[in-house]
């Protein structure tokens, strides 16, 4: 079903530190900014190769509100960034959507929502994984260089 791990979401307290933090120190690219109000957050995707041809990228998330999904995780991790989530990359969403309906794994959508880049995102609960909330994630088209 999946062909890799797209990323690790980490959430984080604050934007600038995590950027200097993961950037600055630990030398990943930064290789995209976005703020996505229906998810509720600023969010900066970094990488280690070219773009477009990325494997395993960290996804930092800052909360745009505490009401927000990544604030509530924050708060719960006493104000304290984590692990919030895990990505699977999938090239064709609605063919795994419909397996994974099949096989009795709850979609937190009932359909794709817009994630990075145009994205075609959704979630499994984490009450339905032992406990990890698991994004599954296919691209936007690749760009033309
Ligand atoms: N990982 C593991 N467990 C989590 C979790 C997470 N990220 N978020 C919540 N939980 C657990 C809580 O610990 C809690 O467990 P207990 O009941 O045992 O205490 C339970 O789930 C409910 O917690 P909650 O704070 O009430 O959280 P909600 O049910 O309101 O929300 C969820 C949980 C998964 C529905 C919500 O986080 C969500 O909608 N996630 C999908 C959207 C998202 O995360 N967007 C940000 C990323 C966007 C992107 O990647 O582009
Ligand atoms: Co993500």
């Amino acid at each position: 079903l999946f062909v890799c791990i797209d990323h690790i979401g980490l959430a984080v307290p604050d934007m600038d530190e995590a950027l200097r933090l993961h950037v600055d120190v630990m030398g990943w690219r930064l290789l995209h900014r976005e703020q996505n109000q229906e998810q509720g957050v600023d969010e900066a995707m970094l990488g280690t190769g070219a773009q477009g041809d990325e494997n395993a990228m960290i996804q930092l998330l800052a909360p745009l509100s505490p009401e927000s999904a990544v604030g509530k995780f924050i708060e719960k991790n006493g104000g304290r960034g984590g692990i919030q989530h895990i990505a699977y990359r999938v090239a064709d969403m609605d063919a795994v959507d419909a397996t994974l309906r099949e096989r009795g794994a709850t979609l937190l959508y009932p359909a794709p929502k817009s994630g990075t880049g145009g994205a075609r995102i959704n979630f499994i609960h984490p009450k339905s994984t032992g406990g990890v909330l698991l994004e599954i994630t296919e691209p936007p088209a690749a760009p033309h260089h």
